[in-house]
């Protein structure tokens, strides 16, 4: 039931038809202090598409970054770039200059459009790849260059004839080796995630109000909060900095119906709950992690709602095995949705018999398709399965249960963070010799970013050290990643090849 027409730009289903069928004056997206109608996205799209093209030398093809919280102009950009044939590519507000350069230079972005409180880091960029960069003020204050430019546009703006295997956008994952990998997704993968896990988990329909905390960088964010919401004719509330007390403050004010975050906020959630009013909230989402049966079970007896708990990944775009209300299984992560199947492997790639845990495998509507990789591309994606790197068992029923991660991944408050990536930045430190990152378990973030250091003068191992290079590594690289708990060790735990033996360290 999945069948494309050869021309297919996305933006003409999720945007420009809820034009076309008169439901112009309906609410597409609000914050705390705004409002845009479905007109005024179609509008702003229009007139920054014409901005890319005319002014900024955009042509289809390129690939455009975007720099920005969640907020009405990320929105407005993200379709502008599609609407002009261009590629997008997201980021989160909190990378660095130098993770910055890293994406602009392997995914050769032509083009940024970036709010202009994010712009110091960006400023630093060298790249030869970069030719303009226009910023926004995505906080509505101040209009920026692109908004001066917008003025004297026209508001509409006919979509660029993109094919349905055209590339939309590049997500990046940070991958176990540091270096972050590039998957692409074309513009029919755009919506057949739309028909796949809320369609199948949440029903929407246009009278829903989504919101929720992971960033548009993210593709879970991006499915929640943009995707999703428009395919169904609905709205979204956005938050620029989310909390848990953010989170429910919008759930009682704005009558929020589908709530999509981490585990770890759902914790504190339940923790506050009591204080607001929630009647609204129907579907809550949880992904990014796994979810504790304990968070589930607290949220449940508090609120008498049903976490749906979720796996996906950016790879495959969003999420592909989940539960809804009438399937839940206590403890088990779910069942394939819509347009996926999965499987446990073993070593070998032959599936597991049940309740063996084992590598999981999935194949859909969606997949991997890494961008100048070839050798990952062969290592992710066997015989048409997607090995996603996480350990998971499937019992006698079909459903699902989490046991690990088969990498080097560290999960920390719905953040995926490459221990590698965090050791590479380390060694950046002029008194650290050697280091090695793991994840611990940790109750409130799911995990908890540990780095064992062997300093270069042993002398200088203090908790003044520690806070010295916690800061240091917030200006390096971004924060979310930063080691929160740190270890000065005299030596690292190698194998006779000289390789650290990481899970020494994970006790
Ligand atoms: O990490 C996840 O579970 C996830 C979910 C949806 C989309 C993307 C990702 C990585």
């Amino acid at each position: 039931d999945f069948q494309f027409p050869e021309s297919l730009n996305c933006v003409d289903r999720l945007l420009d038809d809820h034009i076309k069928q008169g439901r112009g004056n309906r609410v597409a997206i609000s914050t705390f202090t705004e409002i845009w109608t479905y007109q005024d996205l179609y509008d702003k799209s229009n007139q920054i598409a014409h901005v890319l093209v005319d002014d900024l030398g955009m042509v289809s093809g390129n690939r455009v970054l975007i720099r920005s919280a969640n907020n009405p102009m990320f929105v407005a950009c993200w379709f502008a770039v599609l609407k002009a044939g261009g590629i997008v590519v997201a980021t989160m507000p909190l990378l660095r200059e130098k993770e910055l350069t890293v994406m602009i230079d392997s995914a050769e972005i032509s083009h940024a459009l970036c709010d202009v409180r994010l712009m110091d880091e960006m400023s630093g960029v060298q790249s030869t790849f970069l030719k303009q960069t226009c910023t926004f003020d995505g906080s509505n204050e101040n209009p920026g260059e692109l908004e001066q430019l917008m003025a004297s546009k026209p508001k509409d703006f006919k979509n660029y004839h993109t094919l349905h295997d055209s590339i939309a956008l590049i997500g990046f994952t940070s991958g176990t080796t540091g270096k972050p990998k590039m998957t692409s997704h074309f513009h029919r993968d755009i919506l057949l995630i739309c028909e796949a896990f809320p369609k199948y988990s949440l029903q929407p329909t246009p009278e829903d109000i989504f919101t929720g905390s992971p960033p548009l960088g993210f593709t879970f964010g991006l499915g929640g909060l943009v995707l999703f919401p428009f395919y169904y004719g609905a709205s979204t509330f956005l938050i620029e900095k989310p909390t848990p007390e953010l989170l429910l403050q919008a759930i009682d004010r704005h009558k929020i119906t589908i709530c999509f975050t981490a585990p770890t906020a759902w914790r504190i959630i339940t923790t506050l709950v009591k204080d607001f009013d929630i009647a609204s909230l129907r579907k809550c989402v949880s992904a990014g992690e796994t979810l504790p049966f304990k968070v589930w079970e607290d949220f449940h007896a508090a609120t008498g709602l049903k976490i749906i708990d979720g796996i996906g990944s950016t790879e495959i775009l969003h999420i592909f095995i989940s539960s809804h209300e009438g399937n839940m299984r206590k403890g088990a992560t779910g069942l394939p949705v819509h347009g996926y199947e999965a499987k446990i492997i073993g070593a070998d790639g032959s599936e597991l018999p049940v309740n063996e845990p084992g590598r999981l495998a999935v194949r859909g509507v969606t997949g991997c398709k890494y961008l100048n990789a070839p050798d990952k591309q062969k290592e992710y994606v066997e015989n048409g399965w997607n090995i996603t790197g996480d350990v998971f068992k499937k019992d006698e029923d079909g459903y699902f249960w989490f046991v690990a991660r088969g990498d080097d991944m560290i999960i920390s408050s719905g953040y995926n963070i490459s221990a590698i990536e965090v050791e590479n930045v380390l060694l950046g430190h002029e008194d650290i010799a050697e280091c090695a990152v793991v994840g611990l378990p940790n109750e409130e973030r799911g995990m908890l970013v540990c780095a064992h250091i062997v300093l270069k003068n042993k002398a200088l191992a203090s908790d003044a050290k520690t806070k010295e290079i916690q800061e240091w590594f917030k200006s390096a690289a971004a924060p979310y990643k930063y080691p929160r708990e740190i270890h000065f060790v005299d030596a690292l735990p190698k194998t006779e090849t000289g390789k650290i033996q990481r899970f020494k360290l994970k006790n």
